[in-house]
């Protein structure tokens, strides 16, 4: 496959205005008529180049110039580029295609998911519908008339207004579409199919009218409720917080249950992957309903960062996902607890993008090169994107970030702009010099920051230095140091939070600062302390960094309890954690564990006086993803067996304060989703999880019953999950069948049991995962099925993954090679835990390494796999 390269790029030689699309749905294949009014793009010096078109897996049928078919030599189909070689300067091209949506599994382009025909267009799936220049900085106006059958696909839908319907006879209607505003074709939708309908309205700022509409199959009816409140509160919020009004007079949301990602933002038609919109209590848990609000969110944002100013070119995909990431995530902490908000994402953060920028695909915010770019929908284009835009929002201050964003708005609305345009309008608003700050979207890596102090205590001066080094990565070394800030306190002995006094300060300092860092090494002097302080290191995460402080346990303990900012104090916490498990990998079963953990747990357990939400997130030890992510040669087996002994010696020195805690929790009213019955659920679950795992009766009396009783599935799994993952194994299999009676109609749950059998030590080892290969239930077309097995199995279940004798690794790759000739984009996706070889022990990762070899020596082997495969192996 061909490598492309930003520094390649070219404005297009031709520009389509408007485009004009038929679509005649049929159940043996679709016909697409297309007229495109084409003309000669005056910024390009191509002059009368050939026009070029790009296309996939089409069957061509016609071309037209200016209403005159073209006979085979005029033009040239290579199957992936249609060539036009003579073409005047403005004309009209009209292209027929055939396409066979029923025999799309790679999903992408029109296909079918359960009797629906439905799109999914980014990154490059336009070109799989009909010839197009399928690239983002081609904008034009959509008109799109769907026909199809009437009994079998009542509802037709496309982007924009609906203009005109009407009947064609032999039971056959269809529907007119207008998109008033000029887009690229990667936001182009269509969804036909028997849906039923679910309406609201949502009146806008300056007083219009929206209509508000849910498609979803009828079964899902009762599940819509949720992602149509989550709408209006992320409409509203817009408006408030960024002034972004919404501006079609219809917004539609579509469920379907076969998708390869979580949802797609085309214009005034959101497609949705069921996972990711449907929701009730008795079917989602609380994790689901947030993620659902926030997705909703992200794709809404979307109308205006990312569809009124788009991307330029695939490279600048984070200017879309990184702020429209950044935007949810501040959403979603004005309406849940910021705190727990942040937790989340750093977890992820730390768990996983770190991971990816230490690894063989580790790549910029703005890549500078790409095989295949449905690879590069990754947690560095999105998370780190975020972090960025967030670092950008801590520099420049709320106020001005919003001025900065408004510029951006206003001067590139209708653009297709890039990543430095986006700084450039920050910059303009505020009048700061971001040029070293633009290298976090250059240079690929996570910079370290080597923290060392002292304590004068003859001048009450506290220095502390600070050095950052960016580890080399893939094609970069040498890396130049970034601008990082770094937000911090100092807590006296008693807790109390000192002034942070730099020798030019006056008098009253502030207790919190962002310093800045822009060289290699930083000395920070704090003057006027009458004792060594602890230092409160990177609040809040202020960059996505790597902090080495030599930091005490006395000290991890002290900022647990005292640390003004719940971030760092739960971080505080995770370190302890990590720091306990790290001294018992490898060593001998007898060996003691620290007291002051389990006194510092039954705190937390014990004392409801502690932000019950910040609690439960600092119950939760920290994964072995985690702790794989954070040691140098990791013993994946050596890590799990530390991470449970330290789970099994806290549950059974705290058993009684989980029961209580349990018991405590148990009352509290009407479900609803918010951030304290969320922490009082994640808290009796928690402690039912504990008490499991030390064989506790009492604690099974209890799950059994909550199994039962629960009247939301928070609870139910929670249940399930903890009985699940215990020795009790006429349990298992007992609550693992009642639970599949009762939900078997319904995709989304079973999605869930089939993941917490796959993430299981106990019941996904691989003869059971084989076994749920088997079930009737899962389907190798649905890439949730897909995902809840092999994903949750070989990202969540590190122990029967990674046996010492290899079978994991060879069940993964074998799966790869099955999925890539189907769907390339999941094929790939599931490569990613056999990437990161380098990163265990000698014994395993050789084994891994021979399982990516299987996986290269597949013949026809996808492009997107191929990339993958081949940047691990090299
Ligand atoms: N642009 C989508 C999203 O991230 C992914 N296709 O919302
Ligand atoms: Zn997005």
């Amino acid at each position: 496959p061909q490598t492309i390269y930003l520094s390649e790029y070219r404005v297009p030689a031709y520009l389509v205005d408007t485009v004009d699309l038929r679509f005649e749905l049929f159940e043996d294949g679709t016909r697409v008529h297309s007229t495109l009014a084409v003309r000669r793009n005056p910024e390009s010096d191509a002059g009368a180049a050939p026009l070029e078109l790009d296309g996939d897996s089409l069957v061509l049928e016609s071309v037209a110039l200016d209403g005159k078919a073209l006979s085979e030599g005029e033009y040239e189909d290579r199957g992936d580029k249609l060539i036009v070689e003579s073409v005047p300067e403005q004309f009209e091209l009209s292209v027929v295609t055939w396409i066979e949506p029923q025999n799309n599994t790679r999903l992408e382009g029109l296909y079918k998911s359960s009797g629906m025909f439905c799109t999914q267009c980014e990154a490059e799936g336009f070109r799989c519908i009909t010839f197009f220049p399928d690239r983002p900085d081609v904008m034009s106006r959509f008109r799109t008339r769907v026909e199809a059958d009437k009994s079998a696909y009542p509802v037709l839908l496309s982007n924009g207004n609906d203009v005109e319907r009407g009947d064609l006879g032999e039971g056959r209607h269809f529907v007119t579409w207008e998109d008033p505003f000029p887009k690229p074709c990667y936001l182009f939708a269509l969804v036909a199919g028997d849906l039923v309908e679910k309406r609201d309205t949502f009146t806008t700022c300056s007083g219009r009218d929206i209509d508000l509409r849910m498609y979803v199959e009828p079964r899902n009816a009762e599940k819509c409720d949720h992602a149509m409140d989550s709408l209006k509160r992320s409409m509203r919020w817009d408006e408030e917080t960024y002034g972004r009004e919404y501006d079609l007079e219809i917004f539609m949301i579509v469920a379907v249950d076969d998708f390869n990602m979580g949802a797609m933002e085309n214009k005034g038609l959101n497609i949705f992957n069921s996972s990711c919109v449907l929701a009730s209590q008795e079917t989602a848990t609380d994790v689901a309903f947030q993620r659902i609000e926030a997705i909703v969110a992200h794709e809404y944002f979307h109308n205006w960062s990312g569809n009124r100013v788009t991307c330029r070119d695939w490279f600048q995909l984070s200017l879309k996902e990184g702020f429209t990431v950044f935007r949810d995530s501040q959403f979603s902490a004005d309406v849940g607890s910021p705190t727990v908000k942040r937790i989340e994402d750093v977890n992820v953060l730390r768990t996983a993008q770190f991971a990816e920028d230490g690894g063989p695909m580790a790549h910029p915010v703005r890549p500078a090169s790409y095989m295949e770019i449905s690879n590069f929908y990754t947690l560095t284009i999105y998370e780190k994107g975020a972090e960025v835009v967030r670092m950008i929002h801590t520099l420049l201050g709320p106020d001005m970030f919003r001025k900065g964003s408004d510029l951006y708005f206003q001067r590139h609305d209708g653009q297709a702009v890039t990543t430095d345009d986006f700084v450039r309008a920050m910059e303009d608003a505020s009048g700061r010099d971001l040029s070293q700050f633009r290298l976090w979207y250059e240079q690929a890596g996570t910079p370290v920051l080597d923290v060392s102090d002292e304590f004068d205590s003859g001048q009450g001066i506290y220095r502390l230095t600070i050095r950052q080094s960016i580890p080399d990565t893939p094609g970069q070394t040498g890396k130049k140091p970034q601008h990082i800030p770094f937000a911090l306190g100092l807590l006296g002995s008693r807790g109390e939070s000192l002034p942070l006094r730099l020798e030019s300060d006056s008098q009253d300092a502030p207790t919190e600062r962002v310093l800045e860092l822009t060289g290699e090494t930083h000395v920070f002097e704090f003057h006027g302390l009458n004792e060594c302080p602890v230092p409160s290191l990177l609040r809040q995460f202020s960059a996505p960094v790597r902090v080495r402080y030599p930091w005490t346990r006395e000290q991890m303990l002290f900022l647990m309890s005292h640390d003004p900012d719940g971030f760092n104090r739960w971080d505080a916490g995770q370190r302890l954690a990590v720091d306990v498990i790290q001294s018992l990998i490898g060593a001998p079963k007898d060996s003691s564990i620290d007291a002051r953990l389990v006194a510092a747990y039954r705190h937390l357990i014990s004392d409801s006086s502690l932000d019950q939400a910040l609690v439960a997130n600092m119950l939760q030890l920290p994964s072995a993803a985690y702790l794989i992510e954070l040691a140098e040669s990791a013993d994946a087996p050596a890590i799990h067996e530390a991470r449970e002994r330290v789970l099994k010696h806290l549950a059974i020195a705290l058993r009684d304060d989980l029961v209580a805690c349990y018991r405590r929790n148990l009352e509290e009213g009407d479900y609803a989703v918010t951030p304290e019955q969320i922490a009082r659920r994640s808290l009796r679950n928690t402690a039912l999880a504990w008490l499991l795992q030390i064989n506790d009766e009492e604690g099974r009396e209890l799950a059994q019953r909550q199994f039962r009783n629960s009247d939301n599935m928070t609870d139910r799994l929670g249940a399930l999950r903890a009985l699940v993952n215990s020795d009790y194994e006429e349990d298992r299999e007992r609550v693992l069948e009642e639970f599949y009676e009762r939900f078997q109609e319904d995709p989304q749950v079973v999605e869930q049991w089939f993941s917490v059998q796959a993430a299981s030590d106990r019941a996904g080892q691989l003869p059971q995962i084989r076994a749920l290969l088997e079930h009737r239930a899962f389907d190798w077309k649905n890439p949730n099925k897909i995902r809840s097995v092999v994903g949750a199995f070989a990202g969540q279940n590190l122990a029967a993954f990674h046996r010492p004798d290899g079978s994991g690794y060879n069940f993964l790759a074998d799966q790869v090679c099955r999925l890539d000739d189907s769907n390339p984009q999941i094929a790939a996706r599931l490569v990613t835990p056999l990437t990161r070889w380098k990163k265990f022990a000698p014994a395993h990762s050789e084994l891994m390494k021979s399982a990516l070899e299987r996986i290269r020596d597949k013949s026809g082997l996808s492009r997107d796999v191929y990339e993958v495969v081949h940047k691990s192996l090299a």
